[in-house]
This record gives C-alpha cells, sequence and structure tokens, in this order.
C-alpha cells in the first residue's frame, strides 16, 4: 500500500530522508496485520504474553520506568503569539518549535520501520469526523491506534478523497525525558512528538488531535472538541436521554460510561458511545449533537474489579493489551483493586516486594476496542451523533463541592465549568492529589487561550436554541476519616437519574447562591445503604467555603487579562453576592 494523494506522499518521503529509517511500512489495518505485529513483538520482548487461557490474546507491554504517564510540562502549543496559546499552554514560536524538532528527529529512525497509519476519528461515513496520518517508529503504537481509532484503507481512501488531514509525526526517539516533547503547530494541522512511547503522548490521534488541534478547529468552524464521555440512559420507560460529561482525568469517566445500574434501579439501560472524548455540534434543529471520535477505550485499571466495574473487568478479559500492570504466578494482569489472586512480578517485572511501592502502576492502562463493551451503544457509529439533554461538570474533591447542582443558565454553567478544580492524579507525571484549575477538564488539552475558550463556550447561547442543561457532580466527598461519603460507581445512577429527571421538570431542588441543589430526599436513595448525616453532608455547602472559592476562581479568570469574557466574570460577581446574602442571613 502507498498512496495516490501527492502531498501526503510527499510528507512521508520528506521524513523518511530525515528521520532514515530502515523500512516504510503502510498500515492497511486489517486484523492479519495486528497479529503479525503482535508476533513480532512477543519475539523481540516488546509485549510479553498473558494466559491464553483466563486471557486470551491479551498482552503485556512494560513501558521504560521514566515513560509511565503524560508530560504536560513538556507539551507545547505553537501558535504565531504567546497570547493566542494562553497561560495555560506552554509556549514556542513555530519557527522555534520546528528547529528543535527538526534537531531531535534527525536521524532518529535509524535501524527502525516507520509505520504510516491513516486514521479516521469518527465514524468513517461521519461529516463530523477528521481523517490524520500518524508516522510512528513504535509497532506498539500501531496496534494501540488499531484498537483506538478506525485505521487502516478505508481511512486512507477517505483522506485521498478529501484532500487534507493532520499531520502527526511520532518517534519514541531515545525515551529521555531530557529529550522528550509533545509539540503542537495548530495553524498546520500538524503534531510532533518524540520521546515517549506512552499513551497520550503517543498515540497522537487521542489528546494531540481529537482535543488539541480539534479544538483549536472548532473554535474556528463553531463546534466544541471536548474531554467528555458520552453515555445513554434508558429509563423504564424507554425514553433515552444522552448526556456528556467532563471530569479531569482518572476522575471517573470510564466507569460512568459503562455504569451497571444498582439492584433498585435494575430496569434502566445504560449504553456507552464514549468514554474519553467528545465532538460537540450544533444542529439544524438548535441541538448540541455529540459524537466520539474514538472506536476504543485506553482506561484506568487499577480500581476495576466486578464490583466496581463488571462492564470493563469481563471486557478485558480477552482481546486487550495491558501496559503497566503486575503478574500473578500464572501471568494473569493483577492490580491494585482488582480484588482476586496476588501478584508475583510488579509493573517493571521485578519479583514483586511489599516494600516496592505499588505492584501495578497507578497509571497503568488498558487498550480495548469498544467492540469489546457489552453495552456499546449500537448508535456509536451514527454519523449524525446522539442529542445531548445535559452536561455535567465533575472534579476529585475532598471537600467544598456537593455531590450535585444544576447552573441556573447556560451562562452560569459556562462558570461553572471554568470553576473545575480537582485533586491531581497519576495521569500526568507530578506530585498526586493537589488541588489544580481544571476549567471543563481541559487544562492539558485545550490548544489556544482559555480567555478565548470560555467566550466560545458562550458564544453557543446564540448558535443553539435548545441548549443543555448543566451540571456538576462530585462523587468524591470525603469524611474526616478520609473515607468517600457515596458509593459511587453504579449507584451514581441514582445522581443522573436526579439530572434527567431536572431535564424533564420533574424533580425537585431548592435555590442556593452556587445553584440548585437536591433536598436529600429528591435522590432516590431505595435500597442504598446511607446515613442521613451523610446525605445531609453531600447535599449541603458551606457558603464560606464556597465563597472563598468564588473569591479565587475570579482571581483566576483576570488572571488571563482583558481577553477574558465580561459575561463570566459577572456570573461570578453575581454568585458571590448570592453567596454575601445567604452568609449575612444564617
Ligand atoms: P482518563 O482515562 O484518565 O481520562 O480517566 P477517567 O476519567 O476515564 O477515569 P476512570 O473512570 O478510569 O477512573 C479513574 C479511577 O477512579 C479508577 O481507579 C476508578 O476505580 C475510580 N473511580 C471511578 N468512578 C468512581 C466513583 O464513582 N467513586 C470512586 N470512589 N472512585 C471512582
Ligand atoms: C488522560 O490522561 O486523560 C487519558 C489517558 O485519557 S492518556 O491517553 O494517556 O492521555
Ligand atoms: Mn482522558
Amino acid at each position: 500500500m502507498t498512496t495516490k494523494l501527492a502531498s501526503l506522499q510527499a510528507w512521508v518521503d520528506q521524513v523518511a530522508k530525515h528521520t532514515q529509517p530502515d523500512t516504510i511500512y503502510w498500515c492497511s489495518g486489517s486484523d492479519d496485520e495486528y497479529q503479525q505485529l503482535v508476533r513480532k513483538m512477543l519475539e523481540d520482548g516488546t509485549l510479553s504474553a498473558l494466559n491464553e487461557e483466563t486471557h486470551p490474546n491479551c498482552y503485556l507491554h512494560l513501558s521504560d520506568p521514566n515513560d509511565v504517564a503524560r508530560v504536560e510540562h513538556l507539551t507545547y502549543v505553537c501558535t504565531e503569539t504567546e497570547e493566542d496559546a494562553g497561560q495555560n499552554n506552554n509556549w514556542m514560536s513555530p519557527a522555534d518549535g520546528h528547529a528543535k524538532m527538526d534537531e531531535l528527529f534527525a536521524g532518529c529512525m535509524r535501524g527502525r520501520t516507520l509505520y504510516v497509519i491513516p486514521y479516521c476519528m469518527g465514524p468513517i461515513g461521519s461529516r463530523f469526523s477528521r481523517c490524520g496520518v500518524e508516522i510512528t517508529d513504535s509497532p506498539y503504537v500501531v496496534i494501540n491506534m488499531k484498537l483506538m481509532t478506525r485505521m487502516g484503507a478505508e481511512a486512507l481512501a477517505r483522506i485521498e478523497k478529501e484532500g487534507t488531514f493532520v499531520k502527526g509525526l511520532h518517534s519514541t526517539g531515545d525515551l529521555d525525558p531530557e529529550r522528550r516533547f509533545i509539540m503542537h503547530f495548530p495553524n498546520e494541522l500538524s503534531i510532533m512528538s518524540i520521546g515517549s512511547g506512552y499513551g497520550g503522548n503517543a498515540l497522537l490521534g487521542k489528546k494531540c488531535h481529537a482535543l488539541r488541534i480539534a479544538s483549536y478547529q472548532a473554535r474556528q468552524e463553531g463546534w466544541l472538541a471536548e474531554h467528555m464521555l458520552i453515555v445513554g440512559l434508558e429509563s423504564p420507560e424507554g425514553a433515552v436521554h444522552y448526556i456528556a460529561c467532563a471530569f479531569p482525568s482518572a476522575c471517573g469517566k470510564t466507569n460512568l460510561a459503562m455504569l451497571i445500574p444498582p439492584a433498585e434501579l435494575h430496569d434502566w439501560k445504560v449504553w456507552t458511545l464514549g468514554d474519553d472524548i467528545a465532538w460537540l455540534h450544533p444542529d439544524e434543529t438548535g441541538k448540541l449533537r455529540a459524537i466520539n471520535p474514538e472506536s476504543g477505550y485506553f482506561g484506568v485499571v487499577p480500581g476495576t474489579n466486578p464490583k466496581t466495574n463488571k462492564n470493563a473487568y469481563d471486557m478485558i478479559m480477552h482481546d486487550a493489551i495491558f501496559t503497566n500492570v503486575a503478574t500473578t504466578d500464572d501471568d494473569e494482569p493483577w492490580w491494585e483493586g482488582k480484588e482476586d489472586g496476588t501478584p508475583a512480578r510488579d509493573w517493571q517485572g521485578r519479583d514483586y516486594k511489599e516494600g516496592n511501592g505499588p505492584a501495578a502502576h497507578p497509571n497503568s492502562r488498558f487498550t480495548v476496542s469498544a467492540k469489546n463493551n457489552p453495552c456499546y451503544s449500537n448508535l456509536a457509529d451514527e454519523p449524525e451523533g446522539v442529542p445531548i439533554s445535559a452536561i455535567v461538570f465533575g472534579g476529585r474533591r475532598k471537600n467544598v463541592a456537593p455531590l450535585v447542582y444544576e447552573a441556573k443558565s447556560w451562562e452560569h454553567g459556562v462558570l461553572v465549568g471554568a470553576g473545575t478544580a480537582s485533586e491531581t492524579t497519576a495521569a500526568m507525571v507530578g506530585e498526586v492529589g493537589v488541588i489544580r484549575r481544571d476549567p471543563m477538564a481541559m487544562k492539558p488539552f485545550c490548544g489556544y487561550n482559555f480567555a478565548d475558550y470560555w467566550s466560545h463556550w458562550l458564544s453557543f447561547k446564540d448558535r443553539t436554541k435548545h441548549l443543555p442543561k448543566v451540571f456538576n457532580v462530585n462523587w468524591f466527598r470525603q469524611n474526616d476519616d478520609g473515607d468517600f461519603l457515596w458509593p459511587g460507581f453504579g449507584e451514581n445512577l441514582r445522581v443522573l437519574q436526579w439530572i434527567i429527571d431536572r431535564c424533564e421538570h420533574r424533580a425537585g431542588a431548592r435555590e442556593t447562591a452556587i445553584g440548585y441543589l437536591p433536598h436529600p430526599y429528591d435522590i432516590n436513595t431505595i435500597g442504598l445503604d446511607i446515613s442521613a448525616e451523610a446525605l445531609d453532608e453531600l447535599t449541603s455547602i458551606d457558603s464560606v467555603q464556597c465563597r472563598n472559592e468564588m473569591i479565587s476562581l475570579g482571581e483566576y479568570m483576570q488572571s488571563y487579562g482583558n481577553r477574558t469574557p465580561a459575561e463570566l466574570l459577572r456570573q461570578q460577581q453575581k454568585v458571590l453576592k448570592a453567596l454575601d446574602e445567604e452568609i449575612a442571613n444564617a
């Protein structure tokens, strides 16, 4: 396979000349090709086979111990001016970015194979989908892209027809963190990534294309590219509502997207559309419609067990790639929170010893095709996507944020999204458990200035007649002993039920300064083991804490200077004033 598209051929030739690979291989995306690459990697030790009986077609990859998560400090957006990238991004001028990357890429593929991966983000036939080509020297990236995207011949055919595509150049380089960079050139629709073979740094269709480049394009073209799951919730009456939820990395998207209803809500059905990324477009009827650009999952392994997420647990029993998990004596994958088996070797391949830290890396991941998911929606391939009833923001907060509340308007909802803050997780390199601002869960992924991004969000007021309602959730409130107040996982459906009932104007709430909160009795707790005190705490707010939070949000938004939309600051002042009144009346 090669291509009849001259611009693509010219780019591949030029990259090959610069990086000096031994061989060039055009990926067809076939199952045979996948198996051949797996065999090659089993031979050279890049992969090892897991227990064939319990985990057919499952493989383990242990990455370099220095290369286990996204590297936000080495991720850059190269726009003409620094202002356009915004303080939410690291910036380099396009000229400097190119100079740096050209130097690092020179000769980097000597002795290696250059793989050309044509891919399509979104259903092949959808007008909302966008194509790209990733060039990589990592066969591990190729097999992951096969599971995560619509990759190969069909994508190439669409690229040749359209003539445009996002160019993604990737090399694992020498894995030295000093020579690792993930660089984006949004105006050129191009990405260059070197020095990492891990997840979001290397599978360029995902965060680099479908979020950073796509968010930049979406602003120019009037749509949204977001770090959101998409899930369909079918009530016992057969009505289906689709909701899109933006939670920061490792804060519960995959789990919510394939939730299993608790016994008391057994007559509800849950359908997964996507677990990480949503592309949202206003349609002709004034609704917001969503597609999932991906076709597989790169999900957090630790914590997955038959009680927390049976769908995910079953889904990764076959045809899955495990990265950085531990293994048992009989080569079954093992991780913290699996609640079955004992580790024999840890994620670095060493004999497991308790003093060496967790057996599986906290950011160990599974890669599987969405076809493995027992509740994959039959609308996931629908070219027009699904209409969204509610947008839900959330984060990991020990305190301050209640279990759930509803924003008072679209503009207020944008403030709620902009105010998302969350404890950091192992998904990125750095300290874990520190609260940081993560507006719309897009801090690592917005390809341009956040102030312009907030204006873009506000602009949907005029673009879209039937805007979704906006909510905020927090599954991670803790008591003084550090226990979670809310059981989470499947029980989260009880909160989603309230959200849907609010959309249908049939659930109660009380108005507070920060939005509409449920009374404790507005949440369906039939059969739920939760104390009245815990439920009271989950459904109440501390006005003084909220006021401090609002003040710090105001300072944060103003730190973006005069690009910050005045409307957002007006919304913040309004909430602040209401909180002052609440405190005065207390
Ligand atoms: P990314 O793939 O990094 O974007 O993450 P994600 O948002 O998809 O997070 P995921 O669903 O994989 O969850 C991350 C971690 O949070 C896992 O260890 C889960 O077990 C845990 N988790 C998910 N949902 C809940 C919940 O409702 N309650 C609690 N306590 N933990 C949860
Ligand atoms: C995230 O960090 O939000 C992920 C995992 O979804 S990665 O693909 O590595 O970015
Ligand atoms: Mn993510």
